[in-house]
């Protein structure tokens, strides 16, 4: 009892002490003595234990800005907001920062913090992902708002991602550029003469409006340039002191540009007859494709194409393109019998026909091997031949194409459809049926083959991937179900074993493949399912998640539900794998450590509680699960959470691959 009692006493004295340190920090020298309005009734006047401290010293301290004097002049910030309200952007997550203070301010207030909605966000690089994984859901770009410097540094892998992956967003900085005007010390410092610079090698276009006028042309300029195909990631450079001055029109009367959308360029109409002819006279064509569908139209238009033909569809999984269940849908080593391929949006188009064995040869500097006959034809047809940026290689190594066509895949399928009908003899269709034929018994061998390889290690614990990935089906298999992101790599399986029919099934992957995508575009692609009423689910890998973790409170914080279910090997596992190897070729023993994988590549020891990490920030959450008998039933209950509307967690040791 006594303890009791004055452990209670301790901490009010305690408590009472604080109220009286943070009241001295923040309010005027003199009025820190005052007694705290917590404090015992009988307990004298306190003192701080310390001199308050001098209004210089408490200013720098706590960095609380003065107070302005009001003004009624309407701010440029506030017609800021009315030129992106005609954009019609859902919403806008970001990191708040001084830069884009004035702008942040008009939104919330003056545009009623809708079209856009604000979404708090810990991390530019979250902010970032979170509109990469939107927009492959919604077709619709989000902008987002970034402190110029230091907050565009953190978001340009995220927008490196987006470039690499061609999908648009609107990434605004904040910067004073009035060197006379900017505030001395941390505003300068985060002030740079073109912030853009940053991120101009990975972004469609940018500007740096420098009157408000500019800024409606520049804006509208903007979500049209990144809408049309190649998408991409566009940079506008967001001058403080024009979001803070009042109004003033200079001559014109302030007006807002329509945007009208531009149409998408289609492939020239001769090149689609040749490609045509080329493919209607194959013995053996084939199509590969990569992003070539933007919508659900673009996987009907390629249905159309393969089984007009019928040609095998090789998909390399850079969207959802071609439904797996279809039995033209091949595995890739049908290229090398082709003799007329047809590459749709290929991000590589060389990789494809050619194999590259990484560090091969004698001397370890890698060994190509072609993948095709000699006198295979090629065509290609990609919107992303129109980029033009040198810097980053994301365009790959040079391949010559035979009949090469720079414009939209899914613009230019309609015509492309029209052309192989027309070339195909009402004879040579009935013959080509037969092609089908054999494609249907391959399909329904190969899946066989599949489910047997599935199967191999059902019960071990750490859980395998494919019981992992198949568990989760089965808990998901009857809702309306989105696979928003798989990070890591657990060997495919939703590829090969869930049905993948719709648009939404699957999303792609990150576009530049830079480690931390997972996360934060889960949470937006589960935001843009929310609104559609789809069910998310993500497979969640490890060392993924702890880029910036905090994305799961913004997912929690706006209700958005997810179920993410992870692929915890307790390692950066690729890396593991790429370490093994060199040490195998240089005949030594790879140094662990006390840990599973070589040296800087686990994630273990301390393990992470990611239930405790994820429940800490406002997730259901439950595991580790190491146990298969135990996930089925846990990854139900989950399951039901999500379906309440919240996102849901269940972490899983698993098989590395
Ligand atoms: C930003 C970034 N840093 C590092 C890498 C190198 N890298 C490629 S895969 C990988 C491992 C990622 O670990 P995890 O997400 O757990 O997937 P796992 O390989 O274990 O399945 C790393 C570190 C990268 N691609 N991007
Ligand atoms: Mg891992």
């Amino acid at each position: 009892m006594r303890k009791e009692s004055e452990a209670k006493f301790n901490r009010r004295k305690f408590l009472a002490g604080v109220a009286v340190a943070g009241a001295g920090s923040t309010v005027p020298p003199g009025a820190a003595i005052a007694a705290p309005s917590q404090a015992p009734l009988d307990a004298p006047p306190r003192r701080p234990s310390a001199l308050p401290p001098n209004a210089h010293v408490a200013a720098v301290e706590t960095g609380t800005p003065p107070a302005l004097a009001p003004t009624k002049a309407a701010a440029g910030s506030d017609f800021m907001v009315d030129v992106i309200k005609t954009l019609d952007i859902p919403y806008l997550p970001s990191n708040p920062a001084s830069s884009f203070r004035g702008l942040h301010e008009s939104l919330i207030n003056y545009g009623k913090n809708t079209k856009p909605e604000f979404l708090t966000c810990m991390h530019e690089e979250s902010a970032a992902g979170m509109c990469h994984g939107y927009f492959k859901i919604a077709g619709k770009p989000l902008m987002t708002l970034c402190h110029g410097t230091v907050g565009l540094q953190h978001a340009a892998m995220a927008i490196y991602n987006a470039w690499c992956d061609r999908v648009p967003m609107i990434v605004v900085g904040g910067n004073d550029l009035d060197a006379a005007k900017r505030p001395p010390g941390v505003p300068t410092f985060h002030s740079a003469q073109d912030i853009n610079a940053m991120v101009r090698d990975f972004t469609k276009w940018d500007d740096t409006p420098v009157s408000l006028q500019h800024f409606a042309q520049s804006f509208v300029r903007a979500y049209k340039i990144a809408m049309t195909p190649p998408y991409g990631p566009v940079a506008i450079s967001l001058d403080a002191g024009l979001q803070q001055e009042p109004i003033h029109e200079n001559g014109e009367r302030l007006y807002i540009p329509r945007h009208v959308a531009t149409a998408p360029p289609q492939g020239d109409a001769n090149a689609v007859r040749e490609a045509a002819r080329l493919l209607a006279n194959a013995q053996n064509p084939v199509i590969v494709v990569d992003r070539a569908a933007r919508t659900e139209n673009g996987v009907r238009l390629l249905v159309q194409l393969a089984e007009a033909l019928p040609a095998p569809v090789v998909d390399q999984g850079g969207r959802m393109n071609f439904p797996n269940t279809h039995y033209l849908r091949s595995a890739p080593n049908v290229i090398g019998r082709a003799d007329v391929i047809i590459g749709l949006e290929l991000s590589d188009y060389w990789g494809t026909v050619n194999a590259w064995i990484d560090n091969g040869g004698d001397d370890g500097s890698g060994t190509r091997e072609s993948r095709i006959k000699p006198d295979t034809k090629l065509i290609s047809i990609s919107a992303v031949d129109l980029n033009t940026k040198s810097n980053y290689q994301d365009f790959q190594r040079f391949q010559t194409i035979d009949v090469h066509m720079a414009g939209d895949a899914e613009a230019t399928l309609p015509a492309l459809i029209e052309a192989v009908n027309a070339a195909l003899s009402g004879d040579r269709k009935a013959a080509l049926e037969k092609r089908g034929e054999a494609l249907k018994k391959a399909r329904a061998e190969a899946r066989e083959r599949t489910r047997a390889a599935a199967a191999v290690a059902w019960d071990a614990s750490p859980i395998s991937t494919a019981r992992l990935v198949m568990e989760t089906y089965a808990a998901i298999k009857d809702l309306d179900w989105s696979l928003v992101s798989s990070s890591g790599n657990v060997s495919n399986w939703p590829q090969r074993l869930w049905p993948m029919e719709k648009h939404y099934h699957w999303l792609g992957r990150s576009g530049g493949y830079g480690v931390g995508y997972g996360a934060p575009a889960s949470v937006g692609a589960a935001l843009a399912n929310r609104d559609a009423g789809r069910f998310s689910v993500s497979i969640q890998s490890d060392g993924d998640l702890m880029y910036a973790p905090g994305v799961l409170w913004t997912a929690a914080r706006h209700h958005i539900p997810l179920l993410a279910i992870m692929h915890n090997n307790r390692g950066y596992h690729q890396e593991v794998m790429h370490v093994q190897r060199l040490s195998n070729r240089r005949n030594r023993v790879a140094s662990l450590g006390k840990d599973m994988g070589p040296i800087g590549t686990s994630i273990e020891n301390p393990d992470i509680d990611y239930a405790k990490l994820a429940s800490s920030m406002g997730w259901w959450s439950a595991g580790p699960i190491k146990d298969p008998s135990e996930l089925g039933p846990t990854i139900k209950r989950a399951v039901e959470v999500v379906k309440s509307g919240q996102p849901a967690l269940v972490d899983v040791w698993t098989q590395p691959r």
